[in-house]
């Protein structure tokens, strides 16, 4: 990976390589942390601006309460960090990765009164499923490894140890050849990807899973409210299978996926197998918005300069 010079760590700016836990750390081996994934756009003369900064910041504080994680830092003070860190960095664009864990303490999974850590680290991120998926689409499975169970563990929780599920099936789906899984629900509807909210395009109405037990995605709702003020009907409602098979157009969206399509599920082409023309118009917009060139959603950016 490309790194950068500084890691927020408890407060402090620390060198990249020196932002170090002991390997008793408690989340290590029970998966009690929670995080968050952010992007940082170049918005040209203007400056940067990070993606709804401050929805991200709360739903790290969000994340922790659902762990019952004592939290000792605030939503403003996760957003004041964040900019901090990137402007540490000179990081004009790029990804952001917040991160509280139980650190070093006592073992046995009771986390007692182990000490409750936080660190914010960035770095410049790319397209996150391949140079050409943005454009062309992706090819995907619907995985062997059903989601979790929502009182199996909490998805409205961006908890390390959910992603246990997800790398399973992001294993599997690579290995079959495939770029990503999209994974059912135990009712065997579907829920999400292992990063990434799913959408699909029927005769022009757009349509996404209700967040039963999948991670409210940021991008997501964006999207919802992006899509409507374009003039399209945006259904929330359960998704089956065979539903993405027969629609126009499918595609995922996340913070590091962005708005990928989907071209092919399963060994059926989605659509015309390419990017469709709805999915194409939101990547448009929501991009435009990202780079600060629709005031309209203004309040959804926090600007930053770099010296
Ligand atoms: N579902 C899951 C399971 C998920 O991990 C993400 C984000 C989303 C939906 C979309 O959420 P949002 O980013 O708020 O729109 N996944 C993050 C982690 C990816 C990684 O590999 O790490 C991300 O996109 O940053």
């Amino acid at each position: 990976m490309e790194t950068t010079e500084f890691i927020w760590f408890d407060g402090k700016l620390v060198p990249w390589a020196d932002a170090k836990v002991h390997v008793l750390t408690h989340a290590l081996h029970y998966g009690d942390a929670v995080f968050e994934g952010i992007r940082a756009y170049d918005c040209g003369a203007a400056g940067s601006s990070v993606f709804r900064l401050k929805e991200h910041s709360q739903r790290l504080i969000n994340s922790a309460k659902i762990l019952g994680m004592n939290m000792p830092y605030t939503a403003e003070q996760i957003f004041d960090a964040t900019i901090e860190t990137l402007r540490a960095n000179k990081l004009k664009a790029g990804y952001i990765r917040p991160l509280t864990f139980v650190g070093y303490g006592e073992m046995g999974v009771n986390p007692g009164h182990n000490p409750v850590q936080t660190i914010i680290a960035c770095w410049p991120w790319g397209a996150y499923l391949g140079p050409e998926a943005l454009e062309k689409g992706i090819r995907i499975r619907t995985s062997s490894f059903t989601r979790i169970h929502p009182n199996t563990l909490m998805s409205k929780a961006k908890a390390a140890g959910n992603y246990v599920n997800s790398i399973l099936a992001k294993i599997e789906a690579v290995a079959d050849g495939y770029d990503e899984a999209v994974m059912l629900d135990p009712a065997g509807v579907v829920s999400e990807a292992t990063g990434e909210n799913i959408f699909i395009v029927t005769n022009g109405t757009i349509k996404t899973p209700q967040l039963t037990n999948t991670l409210g995605g940021i991008t997501r709702s964006s999207l919802i409210v992006l899509a409507r003020d374009l003039g399209y009907t945006v259904e929330e409602a359960p998704l089956s299978r065979d539903e993405i098979y027969i629609a126009d157009e499918a595609f995922f969206c996340g913070t590091a996926a962005e708005i990928t399509p989907i071209r092919e599920m399963d060994h059926r082409v989605i659509g015309a197998g390419c990017a469709g023309p709805v999915t194409k118009h939101l990547q448009q917009e929501f991009f435009k918005v990202a780079r600060g060139e629709n005031p309209k959603y203004k309040e959804w950016l926090a600007p930053y300069t770099v010296d």
